[in-house]
């Protein structure tokens, strides 16, 4: 049984995401992701030059408990290491069989979503897409435009996260600047394996 709360609601800014009131604010900078990128060389410059705030997550925390929802808005920060476009760090749902949905709010982006089994898929992120990640999916958010990609999202707040495989692995493909267009390649740290 899930624990009986108060109704509520806040604010969303649609131009730059901010939820108020919000009591869980996550800043993710890019030494919280040494080793995510392909040039390390580039991460580890960036990051004593002063290392850059990447994004920036609102969550409304309820119970994490089965039956309650959470809601959480991301904003990532346009921009590139190497040639590698800003991106969230990604995950599994720790209960893999936990799905959300994400509304884009600005900018542009890839979603790129991927399964144990090796299916891949990457999905085109602007304002109004509404892109549902299915039970089993792993989800990474890039940001390919010149803007701050600002997205919505639900999911259910017994989900949790799992980051390590994904932190130790990436996704099947990132997403590059090649003569100034979002282009997939083949993650190389996946074909080492
Ligand atoms: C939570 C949901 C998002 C991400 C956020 C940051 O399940 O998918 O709120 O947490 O976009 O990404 P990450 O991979 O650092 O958690
Ligand atoms: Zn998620």
């Amino acid at each position: 049984m899930a624990d009986l709360i108060s109704p509520f609601t806040m604010r969303l800014d649609f131009q730059r995401g901010v939820l108020d009131p919000c009591n869980n604010v996550i800043e993710r900078h890019l030494s919280d992701m040494r080793g995510m990128y392909l040039d390390e060389a580039a991460t580890e410059e960036a990051i004593e030059g002063g290392d850059p705030l990447l994004y920036e997550v609102y969550q409304y925390d309820v119970p994490f408990e089965t039956g309650q929802l959470l809601v959480v808005t991301s904003i990532i920060q346009p921009g590139k290491l190497g040639d590698e476009y800003y991106m969230t760090k990604g995950h599994f749902h720790e209960k893999e069989d936990r799905a959300e949905v994400y509304l884009g709010l600005g900018g542009q982006g890839h979603l790129l979503l991927e399964t144990r089994d090796g299916e891949f898929k990457a999905l085109p992120v602007e304002p109004g897409t509404v892109t549902y990640i299915p039970p089993y999916w792993a989800h990474r958010m890039v940001n390919t435009g010149q803007e701050e990609l600002v997205f919505f999202g639900v999911f259910p707040a017994d989900a949790g996260h799992n980051y390590d495989e994904i932190e130790k692995r990436g996704f099947a493909k990132v997403v590059v600047d090649r003569d100034g267009e979002p282009t997939l390649v083949p993650n190389p740290k996946r074909e080492k394996r």
